[in-house]
């Protein structure tokens, strides 16, 4: 499982079809770990994947190894063979070094869509949290809503040619204005309603950021990411099964209070 060059994901989709789409989760309310180590090129790998939902599932670094030599890769990487109409949805990643990465040379009418996950970086690596067409110019489309990221070293990089949807998300890069990249400008805190309605920036309180099973991704009350999602495409549970909506509304990230 772990030689370099043998394996580059945990788990690999072949792909489903339009009226046939492929679905790898977690049991609800269960929440599976895909634990990664070793330089792994990444936990799930999508090139060449569509029409795949991922979804009910917590992405970390193996506890057991601690050396920052030994971080691996990419969380969820699309990249290199054509791939389109991908769905993450109530992810919990963290602890490694890209989050998310999409960089794909796709087909026309590509869509990507990331719905109510939670992307917690460390930034003494020094990576992106997440990047998107940073190699690749093909004009796919991505959403974002109801998503949380935060704590990255770099900012979150959406390519120029990318058509990009982002709603109600929770970006908190500490110590740089600057949060976003996309539409071939950054956006700066003050600046992130112009990515789209309901996007802010602020700490998530997370009630324990740590590794592994030992974290709690849930959010403090008082996080500014609590009741202020879309109720547009978000699952009908959280990651630990709670039925969203609760309190006065839907919550940024992959659980709900
Ligand atoms: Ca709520």
């Amino acid at each position: 499982m772990r030689t370099l060059g043998v394996l580059i994901g945990l788990l690999a989709a072949a792909g489903g079809a339009a009226h046939a789409w492929v679905t790898i989760t977690g049991d609800e309310g269960n929440r599976p770990i895909i634990a990664g180590r070793d330089d792994l090129f990444a936990a799930m790998f999508l090139g060449g994947a569509s029409y795949v939902c991922v979804r009910n599932l917590e992405i970390t670094h193996d506890a057991a190894v601690w050396a920052p030599a030994l971080y691996f890769r990419g969380g969820i990487d699309i990249a290199g063979s054509p791939s389109s109409h991908i769905l993450l949805q109530k992810l919990y990643i963290h602890h490694i070094d890209e989050g998310i990465v999409i960089d794909d040379d796709s087909l026309p009418g590509a869509q990507f869509t990331i719905e109510n996950v939670t992307v917690h970086d460390n930034p003494s690596r020094h990576a992106y949290p997440m990047y998107v067409q940073y190699g690749l110019s093909n004009p796919i489309s991505l959403t974002i809503r109801n998503t949380v990221i935060a704590n990255g070293y770099g900012l979150v990089y959406i390519g120029p040619t990318v058509s990009f949807t982002c709603e109600n998300n929770l970006f908190y890069r500490p110590g740089d204005s600057e949060q976003v990249e996309a539409n071939g400008r950054t956006y700066t805190i003050a600046q992130l309603s112009q990515l789209g309605g309901g996007n802010i920036y602020g700490a998530p309180l997370f009630i324990l950021p740590a590794w592994g099973t030992t974290g709690d991704y849930h959010m403090l009350a008082g996080s500014p990411g609590i009741d202020v999602g879309t109720s547009t495409g978000a699952p009908p549970f959280a990651l630990d099964y709670t039925i969203r909506p609760q309190g006065a509304g839907y919550d940024m990230g992959a659980y709900e209070r």
